[in-house]
């Protein structure tokens, strides 16, 4: 369970930065109560349209819909409008913040310490239990404040444009699924409404076909630990009606049919992910469709967000979400000394175990460049 996520400093210097490697558990304090999470409330909401124009209304908002049995998820495939892989950056998220910035948005008074994409965060929490993903951030910090993008190169991005048919198909059940799941006008009440078929042609419950360009985000408040977050996360639909706030919202997931124990062991390590991943936004509820290999969806679960770990407690296979939160805390705190101040002793602090530098050896001669670069960067340091 050691994993060595990267952090990557940029700053006003013609040298490129050099990648920082941070070591679990260093930075995960041995014991005491798991840091507080503050419960996210919605500072403004956004959509994209059909052709990813950014735009301040709910017009990408969804209500959440039953969808009809063995619901195809194959269907409308070859229609899906597919937004390429570009960088992930923070640019819609930032507008976003200056808007709810210029209407002087009452959560924002007491300012905060990091801004981040939901699934950026996710990743980082989740990292104490990822044996297989590994992951590249760049960290920048203006006025004290830390702002988190996931750092793609050239060759990943690449990789993730031309993934294989069947893991491209995979995705596309996933939205399949909110197709047949979501409806563009709310239902009466609590209970989801049941779609018809918009077009002749198309199956009961299709909300008509793809286009992953469009997207309704949420952007929250919160505070892990001592430092106020304010994260961006695409949000699937709510539950009856939009409140304004985050208590009705779905995410909606795909997974594969549990066959059998392993399948089972599998699925429940997979929780975390949407566990993390709905817990930072305050999403409430996670529905999943359990389909067949073939794309046909056979059962659906709600989970109840809060619920989710009292599953996997205990478990061979289980995990903490104090675990990860203590470990965002550090890495955060970590950051936070380690950018925020200009000083040398902090490094030689933080890196004196030699817990937090590259296991290979090859670290000394970087940081040695990199000592420079924030020397250039900061000359006043
Ligand atoms: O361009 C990229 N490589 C990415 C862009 C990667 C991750 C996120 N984003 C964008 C999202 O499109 C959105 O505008 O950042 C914004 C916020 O995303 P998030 O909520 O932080 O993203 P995350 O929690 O990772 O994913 C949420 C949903 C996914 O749902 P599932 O159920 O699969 O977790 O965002 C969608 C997807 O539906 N999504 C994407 N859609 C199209 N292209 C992508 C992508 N690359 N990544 C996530
Ligand atoms: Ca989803």
């Amino acid at each position: 369970g050691d994993v060595r996520p990267t952090t990557k400093q940029r700053q006003r210097s013609p040298t490129p930065p050099q990648p920082h490697t941070l070591a679990y558990p260093a930075l995960t304090a041995p014991s005491g109560p798991a840091p507080a999470f503050q419960q996210p409330t919605q500072i403004i909401s956004f959509s994209y349209t059909p052709a990813r124009e950014l735009e301040f209304t709910d017009s990408a908002l969804r209500y959440l819909a039953s969808p009809p049995p063995r619901a195809k998820l194959a269907h409308g495939y070859n229609r899906w409008v597919r937004r390429p892989e570009t960088r992930p950056r923070l640019d819609g998220l930032l507008r976003a913040l200056s808007a709810a910035r210029t209407k002087r948005h009452p959560a924002l008074a007491n300012g905060f310490g990091a801004v981040a994409w939901r699934g950026v965060l996710t990743r980082i929490l989740t990292a104490p239990y990822e044996e297989r993903d590994g992951w590249e951030m760049n960290v920048m910090c203006v006025d004290g404040v830390l702002y988190f993008e996931e750092h793609l190169d050239e060759a990943r991005l690449r990789e993730k444009n031309d993934i294989v048919p069947r893991l491209r198909l995979q995705a596309y059940f996933g939205y399949a699924f909110e197709s047949y799941c979501t409806s563009e006008t709310p239902s009466a009440g609590n209970a989801p409404r049941v779609n018809v078929p918009q077009a002749p042609g198309e199956p009961p419950g299709w909300s008509g076909d793809v286009n992953t360009n469009v997207q309704w985000c949420s952007v929250v408040r919160t505070k892990l630990g001592d430092t106020r977050l304010v994260i961006g996360g695409e949000v699937d639909c709510v539950r009856g009606k939009y409140t304004g706030q985050t208590d009705t919202f779905v995410e909606l997931k795909t997974s594969m049919v549990i066959r059998n124990t392993r399948d089972e062991a599998r699925f429940e390590k997979k929780l975390l992910k949407f566990y993390m991943q709905s817990f930072l936004l305050g999403v409430p509820e996670i529905l999943v469709g359990f389909r067949t290999p073939a794309g046909e969806v056979s059962t659906m679960q709600t989970f109840r967000t809060v619920e989710i770990p009292r599953l996997v407690r205990g478990k061979p296979h289980g995990w903490e979400p104090a675990r990860c939160l203590a470990w965002g805390d550090g890495v955060l705190g970590f950051l936070k000394r380690w950018v925020g101040k200009r000083g040398d002793n902090e490094r030689g602090q933080t890196e004196e175990g030699g817990q937090s530098e590259k296991g290979d050896g090859e670290g000394t001669g970087e940081e040695q460049q990199e000592e420079e670069t924030r020397r250039e960067a900061h000359p006043d340091a």
